[in-house]
């Protein structure tokens, strides 16, 4: 077991976050590695300072992080991790109980947007990512990393997507097709993040959101570390700025990092994670 996020040692506020490492990679369609990525995350935690100089505020005046055990992987695929992602989640309440769930492929997120659209019917999901994952299938499973958004659409919440680039015809037509239901903010037609962050919560309305952050979603030159990597992804300071203007917002509920596979040599991409997943957290619990 590791010392806790961040290892704050003891201090930290009254936010409860629960870091759920799931280290499952099942169904990644590419390169494989991140089943390691829980663990470099939390390795590279240790050396991340928990204060932002730009925000003039520490995580840990805000914060306290907790370890749930790792998830233990299956090998019969997606659907029985699920199962068992569930079953250990009964032990949550998705009304008081912030989850920060560090994957793993994307198909790990599906049970946790399950979980809190229980208690939030009119949860809203955003998703960070360099592809649509909007197949109604994926070699064989309904449940592949491929398939995410499509289960998030059956249950009936809106998504809203930033940096995708990365979908076939199909997947293009679905966004195209239901513009109230999905937003789509694509590298092409970018605006800046506080134009972004105002259309992005205009299109949220009053209700509450989930945040699946693929590590993917960012541009390949600062997270190298990826399975499927895709040219033209969201830039470091485009990103955090965005989260900067995103809050005072909407509740977030829970969120994951996901799809981070570390590269042997450079722990690039692992702080580079942990950076962009403090920032998520720092712009949001500074402003509740
Ligand atoms: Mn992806």
């Amino acid at each position: 077991m590791f010392d806790d996020f961040l290892d704050l040692e003891g201090s930290g506020g009254d936010n409860i976050v629960h870091v759920w490492p799931v280290p499952y990679q099942g169904t990644v369609s590419f390169d494989t590695g991140t089943k390691d990525g829980p663990e470099a995350l939390f390795k590279a935690s240790y050396q991340i300072e928990p204060y932002d100089p730009e925000l003039d505020a520490d995580i840990s005046d805000y914060c306290s992080f907790k370890t749930l055990p790792f998830q233990r992987p299956v090998v019969s695929g997606p659907g029985q991790l699920q199962q068992e992602m569930d079953f250990f989640l009964e032990k949550f309440d998705p009304c008081r109980d912030f989850i920060l769930t560090l994957g793993g492929e994307h198909s790990i997120a599906f049970p946790l947007i399950r979980f809190y659209s229980r208690a939030y019917p009119d949860l809203t999901v955003l998703q960070v990512d360099a592809h649509a994952d909007l197949r109604s299938d994926f070699q064989g499973s309904p449940y592949s990393h491929a398939c995410v958004m499509s289960r998030v659409r059956d249950l009936g919440l809106k998504t809203a997507s930033l940096g995708i680039r990365s979908m076939d015809r199909d997947q293009a037509q679905i966004i195209k097709n239901s513009p109230c239901r999905i937003m789509a903010m694509h590298p092409w037609n970018l605006p800046s993040p506080a134009q972004a962050a105002e259309a992005v919560k205009d299109f949220i309305g009053s209700g509450p959101v989930y945040l699946t952050f693929d590590a993917d979603g960012l541009d390949p030159s600062i997270m190298p570390g990826t399975g499927t990597p895709e040219p033209g992804g969201l830039e470091y300071t485009w990103i955090n700025d965005f989260w900067k203007h995103f809050w005072p917002g909407p509740r977030l509920v829970g969120m994951d990092f996901c799809e981070l596979a570390p590269r042997p040599g450079s722990v690039l991409s692992e702080s580079v994670g942990v950076k962009c997943i403090l920032r998520v957290l720092l712009s949001y619990f500074r402003t509740i």
